[in-house]
């Protein structure tokens, strides 16, 4: 057996004592805000990691199907580039792998010389994943990490010194704002040694009644991952939010090309939150902002890579080009970002 997890604590990124915020925190803030938000990396519990799986298998959601048939069908055209020296597979955001074991069954089948570090906030998804990589893949070298995205990054410093393939996949870039999407890929470029390359799901922009049947889906799945969110403060902090008083809205902007997913609260109420020994008052009709999913122009893409030094090797599109698998390489040679 050896895979393996570990999670990541405040310990192993700030031996200082410097201390990044906690959920208590994180919803403190977020709920004294105006307008009031929650952060969609808090979706991620035990129950929200199984509702994501289940969205990823709705007929509407269809950016998991189209990303499948990208790395099904042209799987080969991201192994070229990785025959010869051994390198590290990073992956942020790894959910179930489904769409990965395609590739490190191609990779093993190759006999290529690699170690797999999935990189995933959900502890659960991680220890369902460690679990089926050693009975799928026995031989293969995993060492899973659960963490953020940013601490992810700051851990990953110590392991760049061999050559790093970077999947990130699934359009969780989306879930980023521009700021954070930029600064997260300026950092992974920071960490990575020029000639790395990095595979990034988008979700294209198309039709808008499409893209918003994705998160308006008929059997209500998303509505109940985002209240899940509710559920969970409940149970990790103490609140007593009546999940019957808030409903679900999802609507696309069109300035800034993100579905962009609120609670909205039903009635005037005042919700309690033990952990944080505060009460919070809600208006009718005033929502939470909870995620934003961005979409993406061809020229979005190439100005985010250009922008943060890196330079696009490869556009894997599905056959109705929904979806874009783009294969990036770390440019440090004539660039300085
Ligand atoms: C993980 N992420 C890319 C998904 C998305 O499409 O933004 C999360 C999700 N939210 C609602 N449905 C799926």
């Amino acid at each position: 057996m050896s895979a393996t997890y570990h999670i990541l604590t405040q310990k192993d990124l700030h031996p200082a004592g410097q201390q990044e915020h906690d959920f208590s925190t994180d919803v403190l803030i977020g709920l004294s805000q105006m307008p009031k938000q929650l952060s969609s990396k808090y979706f991620y519990d035990e129950r929200g990691s199984q509702l994501f799986q289940e969205i990823m298998e709705l007929p509407e959601y269809y950016l998991t199907s189209c990303e499948f048939e990208i790395i099904s069908e042209q799987k080969e055209k991201i192994s070229q580039d990785m025959a010869g020296e051994p390198f590290n597979l990073i992956e942020f955001g790894t959910g179930d792998g489904r769409k990965t074991k395609i590739l490190l069954k191609n990779f093993l089948k190759k006999g290529f010389e690699f170690y797999y570090i999935p990189i995933d906030i959900s502890e659960a998804a991680m220890k369902t994943l460690i679990k089926s990589m050693n009975k799928e893949f026995p031989e293969l070298k995993t060492e899973g990490i659960v963490a953020e995205y940013f601490n992810g990054l700051k851990w990953l410093k110590n392991t760049a010194f061999r050559k790093n393939l970077v999947l990130f996949l699934g359009s969780n870039l989306g879930n980023f704002d521009k700021a954070h999407s930029r600064a997260f890929l300026h950092n992974l470029w920071n960490i990575l040694n020029n000639g790395d390359s990095v595979v990034i799901g988008f979700d294209l922009k198309k039709d808008i009644d499409l893209m918003l049947k994705a998160y308006n889906d008929s059997q209500g799945v998303t509505a109940e991952f985002n209240l899940n969110l509710l559920r969970r403060i409940n149970r990790e902090l103490g609140g007593n939010f009546d999940l019957e008083k808030f409903r679900f809205y999802a609507g696309y902007d069109v300035f800034t090309g993100a579905i962009e997913s609120y609670l909205v609260s039903l009635e005037q109420q005042e919700v309690f939150i033990e952990k944080i020994g505060q009460s919070f008052v809600f208006n009718s009709w005033e929502p939470i902002h909870t995620e934003y999913s961005y979409k993406y122009l061809e020229s979005d893409i190439e100005e985010l890579a250009g922008r943060t030094g890196f330079f696009i090797k490869k556009q894997l599109y599905d056959s109705k080009s929904y979806f874009v698998d783009s294969v990036w390489i770390v440019n440090k040679q004539d660039r300085h970002v």
